[in-house]
C-alpha cells in the first residue's frame, strides 16, 4: 500500500462530523483522469445491463469484479487511511456497487412522498441487539458526475440518525423534515456510517448520476454481493489481498486472525508504531 495515504488520515474535524452527523465529504478525492476512467467503465457496465429505453436507476453490484478501473479505489490514498482510522486494521471490502440514475422521464410523479430511506446491510438492523446497534461497516461513495446542485438524485441523509433507532416520524405524507442532501462534485468522496438513514434522491435534472460505493467492514462479515475478485489476488500486494477478503489460515482466521491474515496490522506498526494498532 502506498504510504502516501498517511498524509490523508482522518482529521479531528472529520471524526467529529462522522461521530455526530454520521458522514463527511472529502473534496477532490479523485483526479479528473481517474473519474473519466471510472465513468467509462460504469457506462460499459450500465450498457451491458440496461434494456433500451429503460430510465430506472440501476444499482450494479460487484463493480470491482467487472473492471480493473474500480480496483484502484480499494486502497485509494485519499480515503483508505480515513477508513482505517475509523474501523481499525481488521477490515475488508465486503461490497462494491455503482448506482446509475438517469434523469426521470418528463412529468414523472412518484407514488410515494418519501425517497427510499434505509440503513445499510439488511438483517444487521434486526438481528443485532442494542440501541444504537454496532456500526460494523461504513461506505465510501465516489461521485463521478456533478451533483453539486440539489435535484440531481443527490445522496440524502438524516444527520445523527446513525445513533437513533427511530429516525422516522410516523407521518409519511411529507418528506422527512431533516432530509439533507449532499452536494458533491465529480471526484468528491463521501464516508458514511452504515447505520445512517440515507437514500438516493430523485433525479429531476438532465444529467445521469453515477456514484461508486465501496463498503468496508470487519473481516468476519460475509460479503454483501458475489465478489468476483479472485483474479486480482495473484498480483495484489498483501494488504490488497486482505482487503479483497483473503484469509491464508482459512475460515478460523476471519474471527481469530494470525499475523499472515492481517498484513495491514504489521504495516501500520511499521509506519506508525504499536500504539496505532491497539487492541
Ligand atoms: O444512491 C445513493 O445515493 C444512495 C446509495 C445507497 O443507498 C447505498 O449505498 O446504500
Amino acid at each position: 500500500m502506498d504510504a502516501a495515504c498517511l498524509n490523508h488520515r482522518l482529521t479531528a474535524g472529520e471524526r467529529r462530523e462522522f461521530d455526530e452527523r454520521g458522514c463527511f465529504v472529502v473534496r477532490n478525492a479523485l483526479p479528473p483522469d481517474l473519474v473519466d476512467r471510472l465513468e467509462d467503465a460504469t457506462d460499459r457496465l450500465d450498457a451491458a445491463n440496461r434494456s433500451p429505453g429503460d430510465t430506472r436507476p440501476i444499482n450494479h453490484l460487484d463493480c470491482i469484479g467487472y473492471d480493473d478501473a474500480f480496483l484502484e479505489l480499494l486502497d485509494w490514498p485519499k480515503t483508505i487511511a480515513k477508513v482505517i482510522d475509523i474501523l481499525g486494521w481488521h477490515i475488508q471490502l465486503y461490497h462494491s456497487h455503482v448506482m446509475v440514475s438517469p434523469p426521470l422521464p418528463e412529468g414523472y410523479r412518484s407514488k410515494t412522498r418519501r425517497i427510499g430511506w434505509h440503513q445499510d446491510s439488511g438483517r444487521l438492523n434486526l438481528d443485532l441487539e442494542g440501541n444504537p446497534r454496532p456500526r460494523v461497516s461504513l461506505k465510501v461513495g465516489f461521485f463521478l458526475t456533478d451533483t453539486s446542485e440539489v435535484g440531481r438524485g443527490n445522496f440524502h441523509y438524516i444527520p445523527g440518525s446513525h445513533l437513533r433507532e427511530t429516525a422516522f416520524p410516523a407521518d409519511e405524507s411529507e418528506e422527512h423534515p431533516q432530509a439533507t442532501p449532499i452536494c458533491a462534485a465529480p471526484g468528491d468522496a463521501l464516508l458514511f456510517d452504515r447505520r445512517l438513514w440515507h437514500a438516493g434522491g430523485r433525479n429531476r435534472s438532465d444529467v445521469t448520476r453515477k456514484v461508486v460505493f465501496f463498503g468496508y467492514s470487519y473481516r468476519w462479515l460475509r460479503p454483501r454481493d458475489d465478489m468476483t475478485v479472485d483474479r486480482y489476488l495473484a498480483d495484489a500486494d498483501p494488504i490488497r489481498r486482505q482487503l479483497l477478503g483473503a484469509s491464508p489460515t482459512g475460515g478460523f482466521g476471519y474471527t481469530s486472525p494470525s499475523e499472515e491474515d492481517i498484513p495491514l496490522r504489521s504495516w501500520l506498526v511499521e509506519h506508525l508504531g504499536e500504539e496505532a494498532v491497539a487492541p
